[in-house]
């Protein structure tokens, strides 16, 4: 929103300009007027110079907090209009913020979202990738996408019913090319979005899409309006997070609850048994997660 109504301001803004014309000294309330303009444009323009900084820097609170609790990131990314807020929306609605989450709530495109098997993990909504972007929103591109540089899971949101839809697969692997993030990376989702619509449309292409999502773990078929493929869509993000787990076994005493609520927020929990001194916890992540806890809380995992 704050990236739109910048790019507005700079078309006022130079629409302004060129009102004023070739030089010469123009007296009247009409020059008066636009001066007065500018100036409050000029006004409005630090100011969002000013939120954006603030944004920044509000992520890089969140990237220190998300560093320590590890919960993955999954990373919207499509060209405009595609559907990924419609997706952002439906996916995250019913996720309630805890308080620890502080993050989440001072940036309204990242949310919650707990996957059906209980798993947390944060969800990302970014701007459309566009033909031609102009420089002047670089910047303000720039403190969104991050998240998708650090995402653990990128979802390419695909609008199936468009007939432009492989020229804006181009734009959009090239943006992710100039992130230095390959388009072939097995941590991209493609997501074939508004197949409501293109059952309507194109039987023969809806049926095409369908059904190589079906034999493709990389594939999904949604519609973010019906709701159709969105269960299939978080199993395949659950299946994606969970590459590369093992089981861990700890010994932590009972006193450390910190500890052992990590695990249960950022870890499958087979089972937790309590003894007198200590809890013994056997629990299936993956290895970047195991270093996480080994740094923050130092118990190692026995052999089993
Ligand atoms: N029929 C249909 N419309 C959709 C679907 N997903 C999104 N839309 C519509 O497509 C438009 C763009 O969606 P939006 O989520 O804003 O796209 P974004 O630019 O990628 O964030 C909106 O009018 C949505 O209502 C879908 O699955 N089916
Ligand atoms: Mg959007």
């Amino acid at each position: 929103y704050k990236t739109y109504q910048k790019s507005r301001l700079i078309r006022l803004w130079t629409h302004l300009e060129r009102q004023r014309g070739g030089g010469g000294v123009v007296s009247g309330p009409g020059e008066k007027q636009t001066e007065l303009d500018r100036r409050a444009l000029d006004v409005e323009m630090k100011r969002l110079e000013k939120d954006l900084e603030k944004i920044r820097s509000n992520r890089t609170l969140q990237r220190k907090a998300r560093e320590k609790e590890s919960f993955p990131i999954i990373a919207l990314v499509g060209y405009t209009n595609a559907g990924k807020s419609t997706i952002f929306n439906r996916l995250t609605q019913a996720n309630v913020l805890s308080k620890d989450m502080l993050f989440a709530t001072l940036d309204p495109t990242m949310r919650a979202l707990k996957l059906p098997n209980g798993q947390q993990s944060i969800m990302s909504d970014t701007v459309g990738f566009i033909r031609n972007l102009p420089t002047e929103l670089v910047a303000a591109f720039g403190a969104t996408l991050e998240e998708v540089v650090e995402a653990d899971i990128i979802l390419h949101v695909h609008d199936a019913s468009s007939e432009d839809m492989a020229v804006q697969h181009q734009t959009v692997r090239k943006t992710l090319k100039s992130l230095n993030i390959s388009p072939e990376s097995d941590h991209i989702i493609h997501v074939y979005n508004k197949i409501d619509l293109l059952r309507d449309k194109d039987e023969f292409e809806f049926n095409r899409i369908t059904q190589s999502t079906r034999k493709d773990a990389s594939r999904c078929a949604i519609s973010a309006v019906t709701g159709q493929g969105v269960n299939d869509l978080l199993n395949t993000i659950i299946y994606h997070l969970n590459i590369g787990q093992n089981d861990y076994n700890f010994s932590i005493p009972v006193e450390d609850g910190k500890a052992i609520a990590w695990l249960h927020a950022n870890a499958t929990v087979n089972s937790c048994e309590y003894n007198e001194e200590d809890a013994q916890v056997c629990v299936m992540m993956g290895e970047a997660a195991y270093h996480k806890f080994l740094k923050v809380f130092h118990y190692s995992s026995s052999d089993l």
